[in-house]
Order: structure tokens, then C-alpha cells, then sequence
């Protein structure tokens, strides 16, 4: 058998990604998009949600990684963190090795992207063992609009692409109600496409960030298995200044990971010239 699945780039489809199938372990359409598990050769095992790559066993650990440590080390003392989406689990793992975090809130859309990680990604969606997750299935949108009681230090955005049930979560609405709920000091992070396949994605995202909050910008990680293999991150600061964080804390090697660490935190946010400005192009 010679198996290859094919992801095709969401917004120029004549390029893609391609990685040599062993077997499909799953396949469903849930009421929000159609979820696909995958065990590749080099990989490991995949989930792709309506065609693309949502993360693999191989290089989760960049995305989530970085989605994570960054923001948390940004805030001078992360105790409540809301993920919306990310209901593989891989963010809240991250999250919820900073022993200073008390509280995890989870929003996921879709439950079977929950039960479907806890069946076959067994090692990245142990952090639903732990009690300071607290999940919700539920719309993301709609939970920071009629969110009232809480506040929160972070908010991490791990979603898919602007396509579907995700669109909304890239809104200005959205952002700020994000800006609402966080306390006086927060974060609020976003995945926000490539530098090279989504540059506009990246600069409307920060764009409407900077029109919100204190402070916004980008940074970016490798990640092999998105296209470009490079991931771009949005954030936006309230009360915080994002490059005065604390050095100490970054040198913690009680969290262990293994693409964060302290030089790779300032790297990130050194950005291509095209994307410095809203107005430049490559
Ligand atoms: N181009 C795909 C980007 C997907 C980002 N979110 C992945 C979710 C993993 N927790």
C-alpha cells in the first residue's frame, strides 16, 4: 500500500504538505468539522480537522510549547489561564507545568476533538487528569462575550485556522472581550498562521490586538509539520510590558521542555523585515 495524505495550504492550494500514511485510525464528521486521526510513518500519529494537520506525536511540542511559555513567562505571576479551543490537551500540559498556575479553564467547541485526543494521544492529553483543568464544552466566542464573574491572567487562543467554527475567535469583538476578562495585568495569546503562507492573517491579527491593548506584536517558532514549517503567535498586553519580564523566572529548569528556553524566548520575537510594519509585503 502506498498511502500519502496531502494537506493542502488553506488559502493557495496549489502547495502542500505531504507525509507517507501507515493506516487511518479514525475518521468522523462531528457537528463542527470532520476530525481525522492518522498514523504516519514519520510522525506518529496526526489529527487533522477538515484536512489539516492540527498536530502530530512527533512535533507537537514546538506549537504548544510556545502557545504556552512565552505568554506565562511574559506575566510577572500566572495563576488563572483560559484556553479556548485546545482540546487536544497539549496546551493545558504546557500550562499546567508552571506550578504557579492555580486554575485552568478549557472552552472546546467540539467534544469529540476531547474524547478522540483521550483515546489515541494518550501522553499529550494527561493534563485532563489534573485537578486545576476545569473543562467546558462550549463556544469560545460566546464565553468571553457572557463571561462576567471571572478574570484571568492569560488567555491562550490554540485554535485552528479562519475557516469554519474558528472564524469568529479572529474577530475584534472577540479580542476585546479577551481585553474584558483579563485582569489588570494579562496576556492574551493567538495562533496567527505563517509568515509566508498567511502574512495578512498575522498583520490583521496584530493590527486589531494593537488597537485593543497596551502593547501588541508577534513572535514565531519552527513547526515542522505546518505549512512553511513556521508558526506565527499574536499577543497583546494589558498592564504589562512584554519585554520587561522576568529573566529569572525564564531560567526555571524545574518546567521541562524541550524547544523553550530562555534564548529561544527572546529569538522569538525577532520578526522578518516584510513583517515589521502593516504595510510592508515580501
Ligand atoms: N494550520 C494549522 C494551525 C493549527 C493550530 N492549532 C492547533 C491546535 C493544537 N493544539
Amino acid at each position: 500500500m502506498n498511502l500519502w495524505f496531502t494537506e493542502l495550504e488553506f488559502s493557495y492550494k496549489n502547495v502542500g504538505l505531504t507525509l507517507k500514511i501507515k493506516k487511518q485510525l479514525h475518521h468522523e464528521e462531528t457537528p463542527y468539522q470532520v476530525l481525522d486521526i492518522f498514523e504516519t510513518f514519520h510522525y506518529g500519529k496526526m489529527m487533522t480537522l477538515d484536512g489539516i494537520i492540527q498536530l502530530t506525536e512527533l512535533d507537537e511540542f514546538f506549537y504548544h510549547e510556545m502557545i504556552s511559555h512565552v505568554p506565562l513567562f511574559m506575566h510577572p505571576n500566572p495563576q488563572s489561564v483560559l484556553i479556548i479551543g485546545g482540546g487536544d490537551g497539549g496546551t493545558a500540559r504546557e500550562v499546567l507545568k508552571h506550578n504557579c498556575v492555580q486554575q485552568v479553564d478549557m472552552i472546546e467547541i467540539d467534544e469529540q476533538v476531547i474524547a478522540i485526543s483521550k483515546r489515541f494521544f494518550w501522553k499529550i492529553s494527561e493534563a485532563f487528569n489534573d485537578d486545576r483543568l476545569k473543562v467546558q464544552v462550549a463556544d469560545g466566542i460566546k464565553y468571553a462575550a457572557e463571561c462576567s464573574e471571572k478574570k484571568y491572567d492569560v488567555i491562550i487562543i490554540d485554535s485552528s485556522d479562519p475557516v469554519g467554527p474558528a472564524v469568529g475567535l479572529f474577530t475584534s469583538d472577540f479580542y476585546g472581550n479577551c481585553y474584558r476578562i483579563l485582569k489588570e495585568q494579562g496576556v492574551v495569546i493567538a495562533q496567527a498562521g505563517t509568515f509566508w503562507y498567511q502574512p495578512d492573517e498575522a498583520r490583521d491579527v496584530r493590527s486589531k490586538l494593537k488597537e485593543i491593548f497596551d502593547y501588541a506584536d508577534l513572535y514565531w517558532s519552527i513547526t515542522p509539520t505546518y505549512p512553511a514549517g513556521q508558526m506565527t503567535y499574536a499577543f497583546g498586553c494589558k498592564g504589562i510590558n512584554p519585554y520587561e519580564f522576568d529573566k529569572m523566572r525564564i531560567q526555571d529548569k524545574t518546567i521541562k521542555m524541550k524547544y523553550y528556553n530562555p534564548d529561544i524566548h527572546m529569538a522569538a520575537f525577532a520578526l522578518p523585515t516584510y513583517m515589521l510594519y502593516e504595510n510592508d509585503k515580501a
